[in-house]
């Protein structure tokens, strides 16, 4: 997963002078580099597929300031920073964007660790999904307490305040920085139903739409997902997020990518021909994918690395494959570091760090040129009632907040 020479054609940098007299020449000089920077270029644009993996942030430093459940789970190891630094584009904090910990209180938001974040992808020149805005796990206690009888106006008026604050506060603060958000995630239940959640609960389904058209006002410029998982074979649970997602669409709902999270084994995991099948349905209604999880666990007796390369190449080949599929992101740097604990080998990067044998493979079928869906069919909002209307949201109640710039965690130091 090296970092991709992302070089465009240099441009006529104004380093030619025309030859005393030349005017002519340069005048016809002028004239065709014009029209060859007008002219649609085949080398434009290469961006190739972007590769990231979700990153546990305080394990990338030797002194860590946020709270303490975030802290690594390991001594500080400086392979973990530079293998993701060498290695991927764009990463996913695991945990650190989640409500529980940008919305501790109610209304006492906390950008402490999360500028922290936000600061390292800039210096070090990588964007950042946004992961998650409204899920039903990761929660703070307080949106689930029982003595807060949330009611349908209220919840709305909550999840608007938070939506809006979290996308703005990195729209305005790191411009470029997380180009894209998982703002809603796993919305579905196995059967295919919506998910019970706190959300579906009081305020219904329209809870998913509201929220991508909250997170599009506070920046219009992200790319915005729903991301869920277990949807990588046609079955009665992809064919309801394919509807959800086409429905989204056709009313104009601001909806540009659908995230498949992919966590798989090697007995779990589909073929290239049931993912591409898969995400050609998304494409024909206007949507792109990504890989957003991947990993490999060892299905009951383990498998062999070979058996979970052949996973990852699978992933890799599909994205490549649909035509639609914009992002590759693995679900953790190296193995000491997944969330499934040390031993399983579910990553690309193995115990001492060590590449695996497919990782050159992955790179090469991922890079390139890449065209995927601009917008989709039906991308042109329709005039519509905003959430607000539709809901007839009291606006005098708007959510009011305090900002903790910095989190009340200690410092942590770390061993070497
Ligand atoms: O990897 C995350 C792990 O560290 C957390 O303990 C867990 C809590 O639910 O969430 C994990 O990440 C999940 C992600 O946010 C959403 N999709 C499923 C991921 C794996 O559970």
């Amino acid at each position: 997963m090296r970092e991709m020479a992302r070089t465009g054609a240099q441009g006529a940098s104004g380093g030619h002078r025309s030859p005393r007299g030349g005017r002519v020449l340069g005048c016809l000089l002028a004239v065709v580099v014009a029209v060859l920077a007008a002219a649609p270029s085949a080398q434009a644009a290469a961006p190739g597929i972007p590769e990231g993996a979700a990153l546990w942030y305080a394990c990338t430093q030797p002194q860590y300031y946020g709270p303490l459940n975030l802290e690594c789970p390991l001594p500080y190891d400086p392979r973990y920073l530079r293998t993701f630094l060498s290695e991927f584009q764009r990463f996913t904090p695991e945990n650190e964007f989640k409500m529980m910990y940008l919305e501790p209180e109610v209304n006492i938001f906390d950008f402490g660790l999360a500028d922290q974040i936000a600061a390292f992808a800039r210096a070090n020149g990588k964007t950042i999904r946004g992961h998650t805005l409204v899920w039903g796990d990761q929660l703070p206690y307080w949106v689930q307490h029982p003595l807060l009888p949330w009611s349908k106006y209220l919840l709305l008026e909550m999840m608007a305040g938070y939506v809006e604050t979290v996308v703005g506060h990195f729209a305005t603060h790191y411009p470029g920085v997380v180009t894209e958000w998982d703002v809603v995630n796993e919305p579905l239940g196995p059967d295919g139903k919506l998910r019970r959640s706190t959300w579906e609960r009081v305020i219904g389904g329209a809870y998913i739409r509201d929220a991508l058209e909250y997170a599009h006002a506070a920046d219009p410029t992200a790319k915005l997902a729903i991301n869920e998982g277990n949807t990588d074979f046609l079955g009665p649970k992809t064919e309801a997020l394919l509807s959800l997602a086409a429905g989204l669409k056709r009313d104009g709902v601001p909806l540009d990518v659908i995230g498949f999270e992919a966590h798989v084994t090697p007995r779990t995991a589909p073929t290239v021909g049931q993912l591409v099948a898969v995400w050609r349905r998304f494409a024909a209604v206007g949507l792109n994918v990504e890989v957003t999880e991947l990993d490999v666990d060892d299905d009951p007796g383990g498998d062999t690395r070979a058996a979970k390369d052949a996973v990852f190449r699978t992933y890799a080949e599909a994205c490549r494959e649909a035509g639609n599929c914009t992002g590759f992101t693995v679900w953790g740097v190296a193995d000491p570091y997944s969330w499934l604990g040390q031993t399983g080998g579910a990553l690309l990067y193995g115990v001492n760090f060590a590449a695996s044998p497919v990782v050159g493979l992955i790179n090469g079928i991922l890079d390139g040129p890449v065209q995927p869906l601009a917008a989709g069919p039906s991308a042109t909002p329709t005039k519509r009632a905003s959430p607000a209307r539709r809901h007839a949201r009291p606006r005098s109640r708007h959510h009011r907040h305090t900002t903790r710039r910095h989190t009340s965690g200690r410092a942590r130091s770390r061993r070497r």
